[in-house]
């Protein structure tokens, strides 16, 4: 996965090309406008028919130095061979050891040969605090202790086996995080870039011999600058490393791995109801119906889940503002997650009832689209922006965790203050679809791709899946008979 994630940082993307992929990603239409299921067939394939993702080409275009040739560096050259040439490090090593922190060789350096020193070194244990941003800091790979990663999950055919010296920071906010090396001594000295989600080469977000550019979330980050070995020879030396953070670029490559779940909802409570109606709910004629989109908890006991992946234990319904709704939900799951609220999903009639008001338009807020008032129209597929690629394998990967985390992707439960209902109802158009109780499998009201393509607003409507079907972009909300 890590491999790939790699390919998806170095593919262009085109964000304006992707409109025809909004109707492929969740559903086909046919000369009439109904939709037509193209995704059900993919999903119950075993995944296994999707290209392999470790067979991902790696494209050496991301590679803009033509030193570094892919051809002339020696898989076959051990690791410690490589490492070991650097003749006039090696007295630098032994002295620096006096003077260096951290590092556990001490006592290991007294028993051991100076080509020993570097296996023996973490090069996570001291890493350089980079505690404000944007920073430029010099560095001499040369000098450097560590000798102790020879590569990298993003780039396992680059002999990074060279001396690395390797940072930490902590990212205040979400962001493009950009990275630029400089090797200032020229031809003699070629050191790479890696970005990483943990003190580990095999959590690799970004690679580059020069300059790297990420969306990456608030958190830890690791940044290793490494020497790279042309043919068995390292070439270490002096460089320059800039860091800077910007706002989220939307529609750029992102460091989100499929391990990042997260339960940011916690246990969330719910406001008192409206109109008599339960917590989080309001009245809508004879019956009530959640305010927000469903966040989940678990049951027995009571606790936080993930919104970004599929449930596995069971869990009931909540309706509260400022929460991160769950996607990932099949009609099944979100049947049962409403009854254990003591709920059950809207008809279709409640939920059109509640979209379009009492007096019946096609917006919550109005007859009109008012293009943003809602999560309505994200400008590039999460998808297609994720994987890198428009190629077919992805409409069978969309149960991806990280879709729904991207910049400007799913919003948070009412965030879009204008897109509600008369009787105060949130994001009924856009955001995430929702199931209804229709048991041939029906969800309405768009998400934040798409509230037109099969229906406008209150009346997009999607049948192409029946109720065991989820992905990235179905969730619900519940309904229940007045009191
Ligand atoms: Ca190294
Ligand atoms: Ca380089
Ligand atoms: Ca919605």
């Amino acid at each position: 996965m890590t491999l790939f994630k790699f390919a998806a940082f170095t593919v262009f993307l085109a964000c304006g090309e992707t409109t025809s992929h909004v109707a492929v990603a969740t559903t086909s239409f046919d000369a009439i406008g109904n939709t037509v299921d193209t995704r059900a067939s993919d999903e119950d394939t075993d995944t296994s028919s999707t290209p392999d993702l470790d067979v991902t080409p790696e494209p050496d275009t991301s590679e803009p130095d033509t030193s570094e040739p892919d051809t002339s560096a020696p898989d076959t050259a051990p690791e410690s061979d490589a490492a070991a040439p650097v003749d006039t490090a090696t007295p630098d090593i032994a002295t620096a050891n006096d003077i260096e922190p951290g590092p556990d060789i001490t006592s290991d350096s007294a028993e051991t040969s100076p080509d020993d020193i570097g296996v023996a070194v973490d090069p996570f244990a001291a890493p350089i605090v980079i505690d404000a941003l944007p920073t430029t800091v010099t560095g001499d790979t040369t000098t450097s202790l560590s000798v102790a990663i020879a590569s990298y999950a993003c780039a396992p055919s680059k002999d990074e086996s060279g001396p690395e010296v390797v940072y930490s920071l902590v990212i205040p906010a979400a962001g493009t995080l950009t990275l630029t090396l400089d090797d200032v001594s020229g031809d003699d000295v070629d050191v790479d870039v890696h970005l990483l989600g943990a003190p580990d080469p095999s959590v690799c977000l970004g690679r580059a011999d020069k300059t790297l550019s990420v969306n990456v979330s608030a958190g830890p980050l690791w940044i290793a600058v490494d020497t790279w070995v042309q043919n068995g020879v390292p070439k270490p030396g002096p460089y320059t490393l800039t860091v800077s953070l910007a706002d989220p670029d939307p529609c750029g490559p992102s460091a989100c791995m499929a391990t990042d779940l997260g339960t940011p909802n916690g246990v969330p409570v719910e406001p008192d109801g409206l109109g008599g109606c339960p917590a989080g709910m309001t009245r809508v004629d004879d019956f009530c119906i959640d305010r927000w989109e469903a966040a989940l908890v678990t049951t027995a006991p009571e606790g936080p889940v993930t919104p970004y992946a599929a449930p596995t234990v069971s869990v009931r319904a909540v309706s509260a503002p400022g929460l991160v709704p769950s996607g990932y939900v099949s009609g099944v799951v979100a049947s049962a997650a409403c009854a254990a609220s003591g709920k059950r999903l809207c008809t279709d009639v409640e939920w059109l009832r509640a979209c379009q008001g009492p007096t019946v338009t096609t917006y919550p807020y109005g007859a009109t689209v008012v293009p943003g008032l809602c999560n309505d129209a994200r400008a590039c597929h999460p998808a297609v922006q994720y994987f890198g690629t428009n190629e077919s394998w992805i409409w069978s990967e969309l149960d991806h965790p990280c879709l729904n985390q991207l910049p400007e992707s799913l919003a948070a439960t009412g965030a879009k203050g204008g897109c509600v209902s008369a009787e105060g109802v949130f994001d009924l158009v856009g955001n995430l679809h929702e199931w209804t109780a229709d048991p041939a499998g029906t969800f309405r009201g768009g998400f934040y791709v798409d509230t037109k393509l099969n229906g406008n607003g209150c009346l997009y409507k999607t049948t192409a899946h029946d109720v065991s079907h989820y992905d990235y972009s179905t969730g619900f909300r519940c309904c229940s008979s007045a009191p």
